[in-house]
């Protein structure tokens, strides 16, 4: 086996390891801190990206036509427990914020006030339910409360008058549970957090130039990806398995045109 690349953080390492293999490639990640607890990875644990030493040159190339397509741009370093943790504040921002702005919009006085914060009442219920907040004069952030029921289910991200992220709670439980990432070619990538039972599953979705290339399914509990889809002109081609969770994907499938399995192989 030889070591090809350190992955800049957990989800870059288990992208390329999804994409290695699904072009045949054995991966593996070392580092079996990298199945341990979500978030207890700090990314100097992480060791690289492995394959056998056949396989360096093909490997290689796949890395590197994979961070040509993604611009080879510097992404931000992920804490899947940060992120967790990312919701909750969120959301306890949001409310606290929707509280705070409900109390300060209504002070005589204030109208005509350089404020960095603007607000909306969409459903004209005399309740701002879109607020619009600006930090050294540029938007900064959109907080909506699509359901109107008083809570910020929705906030997008700016930089630079850019979108770069939106984070929401969709199903309005309070936990803020979808994340899209955007950069210079618009969306780059989501995260989805949802329950398949009692599996808790992170769902990354890998989008370039416009493109869904790869979904990536994690158990995050036990830090293993059990399914990783590969789409091309946004159709399923491939999808591999490892339902039981050994850590190595176990099963293939392809999947023809119409997206009807065409294929099976067990390894
Ligand atoms: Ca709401």
């Amino acid at each position: 086996m030889k070591r090809i690349y350190i992955p800049k953080n957990e989800i870059e390492g288990n992208i390329l390891k999804a994409y290695l293999e699904s072009d045949g490639i054995r991966t593996d990640i070392s580092g079996e801190s990298l199945r341990g607890g979500i978030g207890e990875v700090p990314v100097s644990d992480f060791i690289g990206i492995w394959v056998d030493d056949a396989e360096e040159a093909r490997a290689v190339k796949i890395i590197q036509d994979y961070q040509s397509s993604l611009g080879a741009k510097d992404q931000p370093v992920e804490n899947p427990k940060r992120k967790v943790i990312g919701f909750f504040w969120v959301f306890g921002l949001g409310a606290g914020v929707g509280l705070i702005l409900g109390l300060l919009l209504n002070l005589p006085g204030n109208e005509g006030a350089k404020s960095p914060i603007e607000s909306a009442d969409l459903n004209k219920d005399g309740k701002p339910d879109v607020f619009y907040r600006y930090q050294g004069g540029q938007l900064s952030r959109i907080e909506k409360d699509r359901d109107l029921d008083g809570k910020i289910d929705s906030v997008e991200f700016y930089e630079g008058g850019k979108l770069t992220r939106i984070e929401a709670d969709n199903d309005y439980s309070g936990v803020f549970s979808k994340f899209w990432y955007y950069g210079d070619g618009g969306l780059e990538r989501s995260i989805e957090y949802y329950m398949i039972g009692e599996k808790p599953v992170e769902e990354t979705s890998l989008i370039i130039h416009d493109d869904l290339r790869a979904v990536i399914y994690k158990d995050t509990k036990t830090g293993i990806i059990f399914k990783s889809n590969h789409y091309s002109n946004n159709h399923l081609r491939e999808s591999h398995l490892d339902l039981a969770e050994t850590g190595r994907f176990t099963r293939a499938r392809a999947f023809d045109r119409m997206e009807e399995p065409s294929g099976e192989s067990k390894r």
